[in-house]
């Protein structure tokens, strides 16, 4: 059969990146094959170097359903990877990358499904229902700390990025995967910002999460967590308007004259202005708002800090804003000349 007839047939593959899942994961197959039952699905279940019996696991559910196809990394690469991988074995029009521990129902893939279809979305992201959020709260706030400094840090319209179901038009994936680099949890975030920078409809869907791990992590471990924040800050590095800029030394050189101005022009001004200030008249003011009323000592690490955290946010805007300024048309105007 050639392999075009194939993909014909092939509607939607399941990609399901499993690690030291063995003790459920057979059951767990079979619950995802019978919620897609009468759909032309594959699943694809990825073993990520897993050391217990996850991979045979995955074979005797082959055994017993035609649509499973185990794949083996030999080493653990992390979820990220796993998926990579999955995707270039899959052969639908409509990917889905769905986490095997199913503390998300197997029966949201096909709403998920259906919801791309009727949005006429690129990408569906399932995000955590907060109002029936029942993970323990060293998780609940582990994960709130993640979504506000995405939503600091990243233009997304989505506000949970990380949650373990996401549907994608195929087409999203080949464009998306030779561009990113992370290989672990922050994956998820690299993949919705550079399918929101190709210009991608996303949509979100809110799923219940239900916790099945033991203890108040999980499988979460403080080592991943710090490697998911790097990760992170890689990602926005890469994607900020700073490396498309790629400034040369001399701009580089312009940037850092413009910040040595103006905290000189600082400095001065602070030493005209202090006698006007300190003037009986302006006293009371000037008490208030340069803090007089706190120690010397603690007042000015606490102005400077607070110059540099109001730098760095205004930075993290400013980048957002030049990052959306290029998304927009060409309004005809000289400046919305691109170069061909
Ligand atoms: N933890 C972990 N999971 C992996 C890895 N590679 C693939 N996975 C799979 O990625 C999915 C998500 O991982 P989980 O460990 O469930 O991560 P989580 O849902 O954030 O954490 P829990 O609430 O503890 O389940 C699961 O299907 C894992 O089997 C890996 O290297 N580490
Ligand atoms: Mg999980």
């Amino acid at each position: 059969m050639a392999k075009s007839q194939t993909r014909k047939t092939i509607h939607h593959s399941i990609i399901v990146p499993a690690y030291n899942e063995g003790s459920h994961i057979y059951d767990n197959l079979l619950a995802i094959c019978d919620s897609l039952k009468g759909r032309y699905a594959e699943i694809i279940v990825v073993d990520d170097g897993s050391t217990d019996a996850t991979l045979a696991e995955c074979k005797r559910a082959a055994k017993v359903r035609r649509n499973i196809k185990p794949v083996r990394l030999q080493n653990n690469e992390g979820k990220g990877a796993s998926l990579f991988r999955g995707f270039a074995e899959a052969r639908g029009e409509s990917i889905v990358f769905f986490d095997s521990d199913l503390e998300i129902a197997p029966h949201y893939i096909v709403k998920l499904l259906a919801v791309m279809q009727e949005a006429g979305a690129d990408v569906v992201a399932g995000v955590k229902d907060q109002a029936i959020n029942r993970f323990p709260a060293p998780r609940r706030l582990m994960s709130a700390l993640y979504r506000n400094t995405v939503k600091l840090l990243f233009d997304l319209r989505i506000t949970d990025t990380q949650t373990g179901i996401k549907v994608f038009k195929r087409e999203v994936l080949e464009n998306a995967i030779p561009r990113m680099s992370v290989s672990r949890f922050a994956f998820d975030l690299e993949l919705l910002v550079a399918a929101s920078r190709f210009g991608y409809k996303i949509v979100e869907y809110p799923v219940e999460v239900s916790y099945v791990r033991k203890g108040g992590m999980g499988r979460m471990k403080f080592g991943s967590l710090f490697a998911t924040f790097i990760d992170t800050l890689k990602i926005y590095f890469r994607a900020s308007f700073w490396r498309w800029l790629e400034p040369s030394a001399g701009t580089q050189f312009w940037m850092i004259f413009f910040v040595l101005g103006v905290f000189l022009a600082g400095i001065g001004f602070a030493k005209i202005l202090s006698p006007v200030i300190l003037q009986p008249a302006l006293d009371k003011v000037s008490y208030i708002i340069f803090l007089r009323f706190i120690p010397a000592a603690i007042r000015d690490p606490m102005l400077a800090l607070a110059g540099v955290l109001i730098v760095l946010v205004s930075l993290i805007q400013l980048n957002k804003s030049l990052l959306k300024a290029f998304a927009r048309k060409d309004r005809g105007d000289l400046a919305g000349i691109l170069r061909k």
